[in-house]
């Protein structure tokens, strides 16, 4: 499956009315995100379930692809294109046994061992990072940009770029062999994500043409 990683908007639903958090990930939609995670630690699996299906309705609407959090059931469930999985989820060699080759498997990665080793169970792209202190709650550490970049040296796959990352501080990353960055707050916490949404993107787009 083709899939554009540029500008990759990963949800938090926390502290959110339903229909506020679903107007938001709609808004950053229309302002032209390439790939959404939906990312909800805190749900019981059938609330994730539901949750999935409204989100994926949207996404659908955008055409853009919906990548789920940590399960591959929830994943699977709503015919979803992926999945993303951490150190500490399913081994990516049995995700996609049960996903078939077809789906997409993101996975994290803090250092080139850990890309290779994904890279070679079957992930698609890489996630990594935290490349700034950030506020969304996650159990992460901070990634050197150049370890990002020994990353990307390494590993043939694509490179997503997450943690802190908004469109004042993420030309930092402007010569690093990345396909794109990840954001949480930049445009969930956003009052108008949609345009959000389309500042950051030019900027990285105009980032890519250059390189
Ligand atoms: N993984 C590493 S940092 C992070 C995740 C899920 C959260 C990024 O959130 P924000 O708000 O863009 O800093
Ligand atoms: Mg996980």
């Amino acid at each position: 499956m083709s899939f554009d990683l540029t500008l990759y908007l990963v949800t938090d639903s926390t502290g959110l009315e339903e229909a506020c958090f679903l107007q938001k990930v709609e808004s950053a939609c229309k302002g032209g995100v390439t790939l959404v995670q939906l990312r909800e630690k805190e749900r019981p699996g059938r609330e994730y379930l539901e949750m999935a299906h409204k989100v994926k309705k949207i996404t659908d609407a955008y055409t853009i692809p919906l990548i789920i959090d940590d399960r591959v059931d929830v994943a699977l469930a709503v015919d979803a294109a992926g999945v993303h999985l951490g150190q500490s989820d399913l081994p990516i060699d049995v995700a996609r046994r049960l996903m078939g080759p077809d789906k997409l498997i993101g996975a994290t990665a803090k250092t080139v061992e850990q890309a290779l080793k994904a890279v070679k169970e079957g992930a698609d792209y890489l996630g990594v990072g935290a490349i700034y202190p950030t506020t969304t709650k996650v159990k992460t550490v901070l990634t050197k940009v150049s370890t990002l970049n020994e990353i990307g040296e390494a590993v043939g796959c694509p490179i997503v770029a997450i943690g802190g990352l908004n469109g004042e501080n993420c030309e930092i990353l402007k010569d690093s062999p990345i396909a794109g960055i990840a954001v949480v707050s930049a445009l969930m916490k956003a009052e108008n994500p949609e345009e959000a949404a389309k500042q950051l993107k030019e900027k990285i787009q105009a980032w890519k043409n250059n390189l």
